[in-house]
Order: structure tokens, then C-alpha cells, then sequence
């Protein structure tokens, strides 16, 4: 073999590593041309059979041949390597699955807070929501509060520095708002956070979430009030509850009742969550008292009316056994995640 075979050599196999399109196709080529028992290793071995004076240029070429055979094939690789990548990249496969994204969902007092006042508009309420930083009028004096009321105390109540305002303790002051600047009749629910100063456990919270309502009309009659709380309890807890009223005592309605349902789990008999009373405290009601009415400058001989309040943590506690008001602040989605 000369070193003109060499030259010829070297295009042959620079031509096939160029055309080479695949990786198994140049490691095929490696093989064939830089393998154990390729052709530059059959070269090598017939150096032995040379005459002395053509080794050193046959040897020389043939290394020469090896190093440009070994840079040409890394060079190859890397370019296939390379254009392999962006080929992998610019491949959509418009037939997979897209990535499926999580879907969200309210926050379960949101759900409890809805489901309440569609229950109360079918029924015929407005909805109507108010602010929660409110004056002293409102959220006690128009309420028949007395100035002596334990709840008007600053253990009782978050005033703000200026001592005129506070931060509302019921959303009752904006069902006064509602009665000033509308006449009857008026059927009304207000959803909507309130504040009071309560160490946090788990039944108490400093904040937390009611819904009122009240109706005002001429001839209003505590069995209007009980026919709605019963529709409403039937609603939420199933039309198998039985429903009962306790006297009570609230300075904003006279008479006044609490509302207890039928235990959810025992059904009555008595368990742990119900104390063994076989009964669950869900509301507080009443006959709206004639000094709310002279407040908001309503004819109490020409109108009467019905109020009631609850708790929406208490509902949703009750709706779903949860036994601990702070899950719901604490964003933990192991719990959300089951509404
Ligand atoms: C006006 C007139 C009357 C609203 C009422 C209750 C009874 C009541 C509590 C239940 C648990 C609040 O969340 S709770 O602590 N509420 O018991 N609320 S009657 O009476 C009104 C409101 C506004 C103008």
C-alpha cells in the first residue's frame, strides 16, 4: 500500500462520514475504518511487510490518517448530537395528551356562604353585603343595644383608635343601613366577616363569618319566621331534621328564640356531638323590637317583621364534622382539597 493509496483513503472515508445521517451509521464507519480489525488496523499490520527505507513516511502517513479520521468522526458526532437536540425540540406531537392542569374550587365557607343565600333568594331575599369598619350607631345604639352592654366593652369589641368606629361585631349594622335607605316590605340576607376580640381555639376565632337576614312587612308573624328557618334548616340539613324553638333573650328582637335542629348524627338519640342532648343550636331569632324600627324611622304600629343570625362556621362544622374552627384560615390543602 502506498501513500497515494493513503491519500485516496482519506477522501473515501471523509465523503462517508459526511453522508453519514445517523448515529449507528457513523459508529458502523468507526468500525469499519478505525475498529480492532479495521482497515487502518490492517495497514499497520502490513508495515511489517515493508522494505525498510518506505517505513518511516508510510508510518508517519498512516498516523497522520489515524489523528484525521479520529478528529473528523468526534466532529461528526458532535454535529449529530447537536442537530439531534433541536430536531428533539421542535418535534410536537400534536396527538399527546396535553398537561392536565389542576382545577380550583371555593373555599368551603364560600360554598356554605353561597348555598345559604341561594337557599334565602329562592325564598324571595335580596342579597346585600355592607362595609365591616362601622360606627357605634350602627352596630349597637340602632340594634337596641344599651350603653351598658357588656358586648360594647373593648374585650368585646375591636374599636378602632379614634374610639368612633369599630370593626363590626355582627353584621346586623348593615340591615340598619338597609332599613334607612329603603322602605318596607323588604326581605334581606346579609353574608359577611365580623370581628370580635376572642382568643383563638377551636370553637372561637377573632374573625369569623355570619349570615342575617331579616323581613319587614305589615302583618309579619313569628310563623313567617318560623316557616323560612324551617325551609332553610330543611335546605342545608336535610329534609328529615326536626326543628324546635327556645326562648331567648336578644335586645334587638322581643320576642326572641334560638333554633336547634335535630342531631345530624345521632338523630336525636344523644351522642358526643351533640352533649347528649340529641339537639344542635344553628340559629338565633326573633320579632324585630319596636326601638329598631323608631331608629330607622319605621311606624312600629304599621310594621312588623322577623330577624334571625347564625354562625357559618357553626353550619359548616355541623354540615361537614369539622371539628376545628382554625382549619378553616389555615390554607392547608389537604383540607380544602375535600370540598
Ligand atoms: C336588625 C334587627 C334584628 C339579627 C339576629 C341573631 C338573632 C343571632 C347570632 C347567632 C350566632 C350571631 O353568629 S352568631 O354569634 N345571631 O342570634 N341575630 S336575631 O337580628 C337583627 C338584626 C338586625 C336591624
Amino acid at each position: 500500500m502506498s501513500t497515494s493509496d493513503i491519500a485516496s483513503i482519506k477522501t473515501e472515508v471523509a465523503q462517508a462520514i459526511s453522508a453519514a445521517t445517523g448515529k449507528d451509521e457513523l459508529e458502523a464507519l468507526r468500525i469499519k475504518y478505525l475498529g480492532r480489525k479495521g482497515l487502518l488496523a490492517e495497514m499497520t499490520q502490513s508495515f511489517a511487510t515493508l522494505p525498510a527505507e518506505e517505513k518511516p513516511q508510510f508510518g508517519r502517513a498512516i498516523n497522520e490518517l489515524k489523528a484525521y479520521l479520529v478528529g473528523l468522526f468526534a466532529e461528526k458526532q458532535k454535529s449529530l448530537e447537536s442537530s439531534g437536540k433541536e430536531e428533539k425540540n421542535a418535534f410536537v406531537d400534536i396527538g399527546m395528551p396535553g398537561i392536565a392542569q389542576e382545577i380550583g374550587r371555593m373555599h368551603p365557607l364560600t360554598q356554605v356562604i353561597r348555598e345559604i343565600c341561594e337557599i334565602f333568594s329562592r325564598l324571595g331575599f335580596l342579597v346585600v353585603e355592607g362595609p365591616e369598619i362601622e360606627t357605634e350607631e350602627n352596630n349597637f345604639t340602632g340594634l337596641n343595644i344599651p350603653l351598658e352592654h357588656p358586648s360594647r366593652d373593648a374585650f368585646d369589641t375591636f374599636y378602632l383608635k379614634n374610639q368612633k368606629l369599630l370593626l363590626r361585631s355582627h353584621t346586623s349594622p348593615v340591615q340598619i343601613r338597609a332599613m334607612k335607605s329603603r322602605k318596607p316590605p323588604l326581605a334581606i340576607v346579609v353574608p359577611g366577616r365580623v370581628y370580635r376580640p376572642d382568643a383563638l381555639d377551636a370553637s372561637h376565632s377573632f374573625m369569623f363569618h355570619q349570615i342575617e337576614g331579616f323581613m319587614v312587612d305589615k302583618n309579619i308573624k313569628f310563623s313567617d319566621l318560623k316557616g323560612v328557618l324551617e325551609a332553610f334548616a330543611k335546605s342545608v340539613f336535610g329534609d328529615q331534621i326536626k326543628m324546635r324553638l327556645r326562648p331567648h333573650f336578644f335586645p334587638f328582637t322581643e320576642p326572641s328564640a334560638e333554633v336547634d335542629i335535630s342531631c345530624i348524627i345521632c338523630k336525636g338519640k344523644g351522642c358526643s356531638v351533640c352533649g347528649r342532648k340529641g339537639w344542635l343550636e344553628v340559629l338565633g331569632s326573633g320579632m324585630i323590637h319596636p326601638n329598631v324600627f323608631k331608629h330607622v324611622g319605621y311606624d312600629p304600629e304599621k310594621y312588623t317583621g322577623f330577624a334571625f343570625g347564625m354562625g357559618v362556621e357553626r353550619i359548616a362544622m355541623l354540615k361537614y364534622g369539622i371539628n376545628d374552627i382554625r382549619l378553616f384560615y389555615e390554607n392547608d390543602l389537604r383540607f380544602l382539597k375535600q370540598f
